[in-house]
This record gives structure tokens, C-alpha cells and sequence, in this order.
């Protein structure tokens, strides 16, 4: 029997460890290990074509995280505001498309938590380097809460703050590391969270950064 090659990666990444976080989040680490060699020779092709850039905030700062994205919308970010757009600002091109191994592993990973037939269209790239933070947000710029966010770590740890439904609200933390994927769903999908200011560290393939996939379903 054959099996084709993104069924072989499914059943090697399901045997993963699966941490309860919050009713909605799960964590499941080293799920992407399986997917690892595909996801950086894709990464490369994107970066490329759309290289990481720092955007500025609807309040006129300059981002500390590098971002790209792939797919058929990306987040933006400037000074008229945050939207998802269908285009690269830097080039008015469409952003670059997803590679097929970035879907599947997404939609694996959904489903694994109990989310069934995630369909990602457009996923952030986010690149942390010695420093880089993310404050404490919500994510609300997609029109469509009844589908989770697929989140992959890789590359040196992070510590992830996670909250409540409002600003002020405390917060867990939980480091991320290499090859984690952590499904955001139902009742987690609105929850407060961050990335603590990443330390001096270095990962074997990455180097001295953090790479994080989101992928989002925005219609
Ligand atoms: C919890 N990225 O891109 S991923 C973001 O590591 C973002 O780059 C962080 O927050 C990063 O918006 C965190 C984990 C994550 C992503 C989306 C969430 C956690 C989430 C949405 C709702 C709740
Ligand atoms: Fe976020």
C-alpha cells in the first residue's frame, strides 16, 4: 500500500505529546518535526520573494518582529491601521502562495485538536531576533471566529503569555519551542496573549532567531 507523503508526516506527527492549555488552546509539541525539512526549504522560497520587513503600528512605531506572509490575504500593518490585504505593500504583487505542506500541516494540526476541516487562507510569519517582543493583543482582524488559529514555533524558545478576555486580566505562561503547534480555538480564540522579549539563544538551523508560522482563516 502507498501512502501518500503528507499522510506519512499526519501519522508521524499525531504520536506527538498533547498539552491541554485552556478549554479552546491545546499544545502539541514537536507535532511540525515530521514537516520540519519541507517547512524550511518553503520558508526560503517565501522570504525570497517577500522578505521579512518591520511594519509600523497605527501609532507611528516601528514593529521589533520581522513579518511576510503567504497565502492569499496577509496581515498588515501602517498607520491608517491593521487589515488583512491581498496584496505585498512593498511591490502592490499578491503575497507569495502557500505551499500545500504548509496547509496540511495546518489542517493536521486542527484537526488533532477537534477542529475538522481548517482551510487556512493566509498565514503570518513572524521573526524574532534577540530582543523582539509582541505585547499583550487580541486577534480580531478576521472576519470569521468560529475558526481557530494554527500557531508553529521554530527556531530558539519563547515565552508565550496567555490571558483573558480583557487587557488586565492574568497571565499563564508557557514557553514555545522548536516545532510546537498550538491550536487557538473556540472559547481561546479571543484570549489576550504575547511573546516576552526573546533572549540571547541559538537554534542548530535557525540560528539566532524565532520563526513563527500563524495560519489564519480570514473570510
Ligand atoms: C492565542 N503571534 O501573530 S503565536 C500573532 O509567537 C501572534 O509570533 C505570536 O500572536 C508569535 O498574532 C503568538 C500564538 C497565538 C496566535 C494566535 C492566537 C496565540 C493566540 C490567537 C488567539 C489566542
Ligand atoms: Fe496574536
Amino acid at each position: 500500500m502507498t501512502l501518500d507523503i503528507f499522510e506519512t508526516f499526519d501519522a508521524l506527527a499525531s504520536e506527538c505529546k498533547q498539552e491541554f492549555l485552556a478549554p479552546g488552546a491545546t499544545i502539541l509539541r514537536k507535532f511540525a518535526r515530521p514537516y520540519e525539512t519541507a517547512l524550511l526549504s518553503e520558508l526560503d522560497r517565501i522570504i525570497a520573494i517577500a522578505p521579512f520587513r518591520h511594519m509600523q503600528t497605527p501609532g507611528g512605531n516601528i514593529m521589533s518582529v520581522g513579518m511576510t506572509n503567504c497565502g492569499q490575504y496577509g496581515w498588515v500593518s501602517d498607520t491608517s491601521g491593521y487589515r488583512y490585504s491581498d496584496r505585498d505593500p512593498l511591490n502592490a504583487c499578491s503575497w507569495p502562495s502557500m505551499p500545500s505542506i504548509f496547509s496540511a500541516l495546518a489542517a493536521d494540526a486542527a484537526s488533532e485538536a477537534g477542529f475538522f476541516g481548517f482551510s487556512p487562507d493566509a498565514c503570518l510569519i513572524n521573526c524574532y531576533k534577540l530582543g523582539a517582543k509582541l505585547s499583550l493583543h487580541q486577534d480580531k482582524d478576521e472576519q470569521n471566529f468560529t475558526q481557530p488559529i494554527v500557531s508553529v514555533s521554530l527556531g530558539i524558545p519563547a515565552v508565550f503569555l496567555f490571558g483573558g478576555f480583557k487587557r488586565n486580566d492574568k497571565c499563564t505562561k508557557a514557553i514555545l519551542n522548536h516545532n510546537d503547534v498550538v491550536i487557538w480555538g473556540g472559547p481561546s480564540r479571543l484570549r489576550y496573549h504575547g511573546i516576552l522579549p526573546i533572549g540571547d539563544n541559538f537554534h542548530p538551523t535557525i540560528g539566532h532567531r524565532r520563526i513563527n508560522l500563524t495560519f489564519r482563516h480570514i473570510f
